[in-house]
């Protein structure tokens, strides 16, 4: 029986298979190997270059292969000596396994719902391990440490090891998943996956959704040489480590910075790939071959690929294989193929792998089906593991990443390894767990394995002096989330901002108003420095280019040419110092700077504000699920919305004009969404910001959209500020003076943003008509929203509190039906109805439906957020309030 059906794979591997001159290819062979063992490999490689630049001056069509044949990059003979105590670190890497297993299968036998996964991490344990035991550095007095980016549904197997350490109980980890239940039990909820948010003690960073974790981990990696260049915080000898998935390679976000650190010459940057070849619903690649997928991607966008391939045992073998029968047939193996490999015993893999050609039945000859059996892949033998480590930590130049090729489920025997269910296998039966514990030798009885017991080897166990030991000589315990951090001073409001605070009826857009505010910003002495201002492409759009001059854009080589403007004022100016971070056509590569800079606080002990500012409808539409996790790892910092509204845009259409990301906004709780309407309210927004973030530190964020409409900015009210930071003020009271059919009636009206604007010119048309109008600016929606509901639930709390929410209050001044107008789908207004004061009528107008081209008149009339329909809108509700 052969099992193995034909090759998908096109490596040509071993022995050429057209040679139409096997003499003269000999020839050829052996002048080389004779080259390379006389003269060594860099005489090798400059001769292999010279070949192939004369195979491409003749045009011969030749190109090298990306992909190298299927075996581990670092040779045995390269391979240094294991630094550690092997048998110790084995048997601690399976008492992880063992405590991460029965956690989550405990969690499931309790309650059903919970989920959790075994499988991942019983794949990545040694992988984790070596860099827990020799690798990653945490933060101590004398360095700030590595960063590492965690597989998340690996979680189980961090938790068992900080179990280990003593930093969680057994009642702790008994609440895995049962964050809430937690509280009533004294214990500590573990998160399903890493949670800042939910453990700000512990996790650094968020990574349950795909993707985000690896081009965050970039980010982070860039952002450590940007303090480092700009002298505000020296980086060099830290590293960032992330553990990712083969199936997570597929997400847009994985790959999309690929070339960013490569070009940037990462080399502090280290990715690990578990290429267990399997996802959550079966093969990675089941008719191809992941490992060589990557390796050529990697490898194209300018990484340093290690191949780790196969565990120690294999060296033999290949030793033997003078006639590369065992290359070319891993080489040729597909990955399904290779994942019945991994779910079937050796007898299996003796008769259909190794009894594939004479050649390879030969090798396994003197093997024992058991010894077949437990070949282990590379990523599961420590030896070759912290090889591969070591080669990565040592490279200069270039990111690395490892590719890992591991069994998914491993050791979970015929309850999981290899099996297609296995991403979400979470029970095992009784003879599961006795086989599990064979096979990693655990001391424990029948009993205690069949009933899922925790173990902890005694404190003065070689083991746990042992892993005490090694933490300490790589600076502490980790994950560990640190918020410790200088304050910074925020200058006083009206040095920096008197132009826009009395405006005096001065035209401006508020984008122009925020980046003269930046400017005076990043003049401050102390604070100025720790601004990062960052943009997608569009700095010119929003008027930023005289910043380019004033304080450079960060190029971690400076300026390798003379820019074409040199001599303008607005003259590009790349800089190794430069501050503002250009990230070229990528909000989702500019939200991850965001979140770097942002959360920098923590990660580097050091105070960093940056502003990136984009088009609002590339934000929460386009990376809502980057921002949502840059909330999650509790970033402080501002988002600035540019060219916003809808109908404010104008000209763009459809897919730039947005009437929706203040909805969004809404929902995550710590962002404060603003939508001012002008500069004086929008300075008032930014220095309470810088406060909040800066002084009093608090975990929130906030996101400004800002217009580029001209329009009059009038002078703040006076004493209007705090109520602009609560969300509400009364712009103006519009007198009766003229007549209609409405004269002597009052109204109120709510208006935000650009279309506040248009909200006063249908107040003074009421007026003209004889009816008294108050005019309130709305610079929050959801900041009222949450109040009202905070009050609701105050209330709810204890009846005899009768909170009253803001945006009543503030209206109580006022009369009379209530007319709501934004540049914002119209949920965005409706979200205060239920606190407003009752019996006054509601009406909201706004922006529903998709956008499209023409001049603001036009859309505003299309939409019916014009002055005319607030007018027809305010009279409509007056004949109702009057029925
Ligand atoms: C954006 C996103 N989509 C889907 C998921 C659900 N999910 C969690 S793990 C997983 C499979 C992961 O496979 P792989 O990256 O190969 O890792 P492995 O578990 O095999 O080590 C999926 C689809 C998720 N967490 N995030």
């Amino acid at each position: 029986m052969n099992a193995l059906p034909p090759s998908s794979s096109r490596q040509p591997v071993g022995p050429p298979q057209n040679d139409s001159d096997p003499q003269e290819t000999a020839e050829w062979r052996d002048a080389f190997v004779s080259l390379l063992s006389s003269q060594g490999p860099q005489r090798a490689r400059f001769l292999l270059d010279e070949l192939a630049r004369l195979a491409r001056r003749h045009d011969t069509g030749w190109q090298p292969q990306l992909a190298t044949p299927a075996v581990n990059t670092v040779a045995v003979d390269r391979q240094p000596v294991f630094p550690g105590d092997l048998a110790l670190e084995e048997r601690l890497a399976s008492v992880m396994r063992w405590n991460a297993l029965a956690m989550v299968v405990r969690a499931n036998q309790a309650y059903g719902e919970l989920g959790g996964h075994i499988a991942s991490y019983a794949s990545a344990a040694d992988l984790f391990e070596v860099g827990f035991n020799h690798f990653f550095r945490a933060r101590d007095a004398n360095s700030h440490g590595d960063l590492v980016f965690f597989q998340p549904h690996s979680a189980p197997g961090v938790y068992a090891r900080a179990f280990l350490e003593g930093h969680f109980s057994e009642n702790d980890l008994l609440h895995y998943r049962q964050e809430i239940t937690a509280d009533g039990a004294g214990a500590r909820g573990l998160s399903s996956y890493p949670h800042p948010w939910l453990m700000p003690d512990f996790w650094q960073f968020p990574t349950g959704s795909m993707g985000l974790g690896p081009i965050s981990s970039i980010y982070h990696a860039r952002f450590m040489r940007y303090l480092t260049h700009r002298g505000l915080l020296d980086c060099e000898q830290r590293k960032v480590w992330g553990v990712f998935g083969d199936g997570e390679m597929d997400e847009p976000e994985s790959m999309s910075a690929l070339t960013l650190a490569a070009r940037e010459g990462l080399d502090n940057l280290v990715w690990v790939v578990n290429c267990n070849l399997q996802r959550l619903d079966g093969p990675v690649r089941g008719n191809g071959r992941i490992i060589d997928e990557l390796e050529k991607l990697f490898a194209g966008a300018g990484w340093n690929v290690v191949k780790l391939l196969w565990g120690s045992d294999w060296d033999g073998l290949f030793a033997r294989d003078t006639e590369d029968a065992l290359v070319q047939a891993l080489s040729n193996t597909v990955d399904g193929q290779m994942q019945t490999f991994a779910a079937k015993d050796g007898r299996f893999n003796r008769d259909n792998f190794f009894g594939q050609n004479e050649a390879l039945a030969r090798l396994a000859q003197g093997m024992t089906d058991e010894q077949i059996d437990r070949l282990k892949r590379g990523g599961h033998d420590l030896v070759k593991v912290y090889a591969a480590y070591e080669a990565a930590a040592r490279h200069r130049g270039q990111p690395t990443v490892i590719l890992a090729h591991t069994k998914k489920g491993y050791g979970m025997g015929q309850a999981g390894q290899g099996k297609m269910t296995t991403h979400s296998q979470k029970k095992l039966d009784e003879r599961d767990l006795i086989e599990f514990r064979n096979r990693f030798n655990l001391p424990l009885s029948d009993a205690q394995a069949t009933q899922l017991s925790f173990y902890r080897p005694a404190d003065d166990s070689p083991e746990m002096r042992y892993l005490h030991a090694r933490r300490q000589a790589l600076g502490g315990y980790l994950p560990r989330r640190r918020t410790d951090c200088d304050t910074l001073p925020t200058p006083a409001l009206d040095g920096y901002a008197g132009f826009a605070l009395r405006a005096g009826g001065k035209e401006m857009s508020t984008t122009m108003a925020f980046v003269r505010l930046l400017g005076a910003l990043l003049k401050e002495p102390v604070l100025g420095p720790r601004l990062v201002p960052i943009v997608a492409d569009e700095a010119r759009t929003f008027g930023m280019a005289n910043l380019f001059k004033q304080v450079g854009i960060y190029s971690s080589v400076g300026q390798r040419y003379a820019p074409e403007d040199i001599g303008s004022i607005l003259s590009y100016r790349e800089a190794l110092d430069g501050q503002i971070l250009e990230e070229g056509i990528s909000e989702a590569g500019a939200i991850a700077s965001w979140t770097a800079a942002a959360t920098s606080y923590s990660v580097h002990g050091l105070a960093m504000l940056p502003f990136y500012i984009y088009y609002s409808m590339f934000g929460f539409q386009r990376v809502g699920d980057a921002i949502w996790a840059a909330a999650d790892q509790r970033a402080r910092g501002f988002l600035l919305g540019a060219t916003a509204g809808r109908t404010t845009l104008g000209g763009e259409g459809l897919q730039h004009q947005d009437g929706s990301s203040h909805l969004v906004a809404a929902t995550i709780p710590n962002c404060r969404a603003w939508d001012p309407a002008f500069a004086g309210e929008l300075a008032v927004i930014i220095d309470h910001g810088m406060r909040e973030m800066l002084v009093e530190q608090r975990d929130v964020f906030y996101y400004i959209t800002l217009m580029n409409e001209n329009y009059a900015q009038p002078d703040l009210p006076p004493g209007a500020a705090p109520d602009v930071i609560r969300g509400c003020y009364r712009l103006s009271r519009h007198a009766a003076a003229g007549e209609g059919p409405h004269a002597g009636r009052q109204l109120t009206l709510l208006g935000s943003g650009a279309i506040l604007t248009e909200v006063n010119r249908a107040a003074a048309a009421l007026a003209a008509q004889g009816v008294a109008v108050d005019v309130f600016s709305v610079t929050s929606w959801s900041e009222l929203a949450r109040d009202g509901q905070a009050c609701t639930q105050a209330t709810l709390a204890n009846p005899a509190s009768a909170a009253m929410p803001f945006i009543a209050q503030q209206l109580s001044q006022s009369q009379g039906p209530i007319v709501a107008a934004t540049d914002y789908v119209r949920a965005v207004p409706e979200s205060i109805r239920a606190y407003l004061p009752p019996g006054r009528g509601y009406h909201t107008l706004g922006t529903d439906g998709f956008g499209r081209s023409d001049t603001r008149a036009a859309l505003r009339d299309f939409f019916g957020v014009d002055a005319p329909h607030i007018e027809r809108a305010a009279l409509h509700a007056l004949t109702l309030a009057a029925d």
